[in-house]
């Protein structure tokens, strides 16, 4: 089994500071949640940006800053989210693939997002595909309902994405696909050989996912963005806090965590320079 790969999913676009006293927000903020998660373990930090009063923004430059801000600080990968928020038009949603980051997200598919809609059209993935391929972007393709996995096995057919394929499996989002082990043996089945893929357990599911998905030889995806609870009714300290617990489950399972050079290796990325 390779080594494990730990996504910090720091901020997201939906949770708020009155839900969770501690979600970063401003750019040191958020690098400094980066450096406390790549210390618990983390190798990839997923980011959302937000304005300075909270909103969920894809600015460009807000995101400029908060690559240099985490780079500044350790070698973990940095991965911009183009989900953004529901109401974000395609266009903003793209911005941060601009920056030539080594990873964003690439949701190939439409699905309902609690009572909004996640408007995914295939003029948009294609887009977004065509974009990270001219940018040297590694997509990771997030996968809220099962034909997202036959969308993004087109773009391959039609040269749009290149394989290996890396895939994040988003379940217990309300209006999509529900968090069950069969749901994750499914998706985990669907996808091609070679193919790498992640977990994301939203709420309630976050631990208890991670678990199978550590089993079963994937990768794991655990903070604010997708769970603001440690225990039951119980808020998390820190997104780090999420992560060292993921870490700690992993070593009693006898699978190592992967460095961030670790994780570039097992991804596909090249190797950081400075
Ligand atoms: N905030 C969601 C509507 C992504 O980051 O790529 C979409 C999302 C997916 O979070
Ligand atoms: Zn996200």
């Amino acid at each position: 089994m390779s080594k494990l790969i730990i996504t910090a999913a720091l901020t997201g676009a939906e949770v708020t500071r009155e839900q969770q006293s501690q979600l970063p927000i401003t750019p040191e903020e958020i690098a400094e949640a980066a450096l406390e998660a790549y210390q618990a373990g983390a190798s990839i930090v997923h980011v959302h940006a937000r304005t300075l009063d909270g909103s969920p923004t894809q600015d460009k430059k807000v995101y400029g800053e908060i690559k240099t801000r985490i780079e500044e600080k350790c070698p973990v990968i940095f991965q911009p989210s183009t989900g953004g928020a529901t109401w974000h038009t395609a266009e903003e949603r793209l911005q941060p693939v601009e920056l030539s980051p080594e990873m964003a997200t690439l949701s190939t598919g439409t699905c309902n997002f609690g009572r909004d809609v996640f408007s995914n059209p295939q003029d948009f993935y294609e887009q977004a595909a065509r974009l990270m391929e001219q940018r040297g972007v590694k997509p990771e393709i997030e996968v809220f309902e099962a034909g997202m996995i036959d969308n993004a096995l087109r773009l391959v057919k039609d040269g749009l994405l290149q394989t290996p394929l890396h895939f994040n499996f988003v379940l217990g989002v309300p209006g999509a696909l529900s968090a069950s082990v069969r749901n994750l043996s499914f998706l985990v089945d669907s996808i091609p050989q070679g193919s790498t893929w992640t977990v994301s357990g939203i709420g309630r599911h976050e631990t208890s996912l991670a678990m199978v998905a550590l089993a079963m030889g994937g990768h794991v995806r655990v903070g604010f963005e997708d769970n603001i609870y440690f225990y039951r009714g119980q808020l998390a300290q820190s997104n780090a806090q999420l992560v060292a617990r993921i870490a700690r489950i992993a070593k009693e399972l006898g699978r190592e965590v992967a460095s961030p050079a670790e994780a570039r290796e097992i991804l596909g990325l090249k190797p950081r320079v400075n």
